[in-house]
């Protein structure tokens, strides 16, 4: 009996040393402030791995850039020095124009629209990702996308001159069209690029002008809910290849929740945010009839330079888009 007493603790520890043996952590770079809702979102979503996982696979977020900054993080998951991250995949449209599907002007401009384009895009843009070495989890989008301005601006011809702040291509294409200066600055420094004067407006959410506390430098918002574009996060493929088919599964579970809970975040912020912009000052109103034209005029040439650089794939996408 005292035998056997032993042998089950001498087993219960050499189980306890295998668990801790075969524990892991990950880091999961993000660019935004740590209180933005898709940080906390993804900070719910490394904790339904940890705790889904009893701790075997802990993942440790660090937003704002800290680790690595918005513009290095997908390079660091490619390439595993981060395990995990979370990324603006429209920046990256430069690699593959389906990472800039959720950034084509007027093309989705609701949540609902967005999620059709979404189920349209996302098989592949998980297999663009596959060819990186990147496995798709979830991705979350921000609220419909207005421009910020110090003056009022009621053309695209009131625009003209202006320096132009830009997260991606898309954004940099607008600006080019209406005859701005386009500077690519991450959310992370947009505040000190106002105040300094590097950017005198740009295109975001109310999400990333109250983020930026943006009243402090500029004036007016416009909510021409151009498109919502999304934060996807994604995993390295060999870490994730190396994972036993449960930790997989918990990690696919969390992030459809995280997915799902990150939208019902942003649904509900979003009226929330362009108060806290009017609450401080800021003039907050649609466009004007000829601002409205002059950017549905952009957003058709730059639905044409995109179904021309996306090819085959990119005219399924969008006609399936269309079909729902
Ligand atoms: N905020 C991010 C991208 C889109 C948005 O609403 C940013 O401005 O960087």
């Amino acid at each position: 009996m005292k035998l056997y007493v032993k042998l089950l603790a001498a087993t219960a520890m050499t189980m306890t040393m295998a668990t801790a043996a075969s524990a892991e952590k990950w880091d999961m770079p993000m660019a935004y402030p740590a209180t933005n809702y898709h940080s906390e979102n993804g900070a719910a979503f490394a904790k339904c791995v940890t705790d889904g996982t009893s701790g075997n696979l802990e993942i440790v977020t660090h937003p704002g850039g800290s680790l690595f900054s918005g513009n290095d993080i997908k390079r660091a998951v490619q390439t595993g020095q981060a395990q995990i991250g979370e990324r603006l995949l429209s920046a990256h449209a430069n690699e593959n124009p389906l990472f800039g599907v959720d950034s084509i002007p007027f093309l989705a401009t609701s949540f609902e629209d967005s999620d059709k384009l979404w189920t349209a895009a996302k098989d592949s843009v998980a297999g663009a990702l596959d060819e990186q070495n990147l496995v798709l989890v979830y991705s979350v989008m921000w609220p419909p996308q207005g421009f910020y301005f110090k003056k009022e601006v009621n053309s695209a011809a009131d625009m003209s001159g202006i320096k132009f702040r830009a997260y991606n291509a898309a954004t940099a294409r607008i600006a080019e069209l209406a005859g701005m200066t386009p500077v690519q600055i991450e959310a992370a420094e947009l505040s000190q690029a106002l105040a300094t004067g590097v950017a005198e407006a740009f295109i975001s959410s109310g999400s990333t002008g109250v983020d930026s506390k943006v009243w402090e430098s500029l004036t007016h918002f416009y909510d021409v809910q151009a498109w919502l574009p999304r934060n996807s996060i994604f995993v390295n493929k060999d870490s994730f290849n190396a994972l036993d088919d449960a930790t997989k599964a918990t990690i696919m579970e969390c992030g459809a929740k995280a997915a799902a809970d990150g939208e019902a975040k942003a649904q509900s912020l979003t009226a929330e945010y362009l108060k806290t912009l009017a609450d401080n000052g800021m003039q907050v109103q649609g466009p004007s009839d000829q601002l409205k034209s002059d950017l549905q005029g952009f957003g058709a040439t730059m639905t044409e330079e995109w179904l021309e650089s996306a090819g085959d794939t990119g005219k399924t996408i969008v006609d399936a888009y269309k079909a729902m």
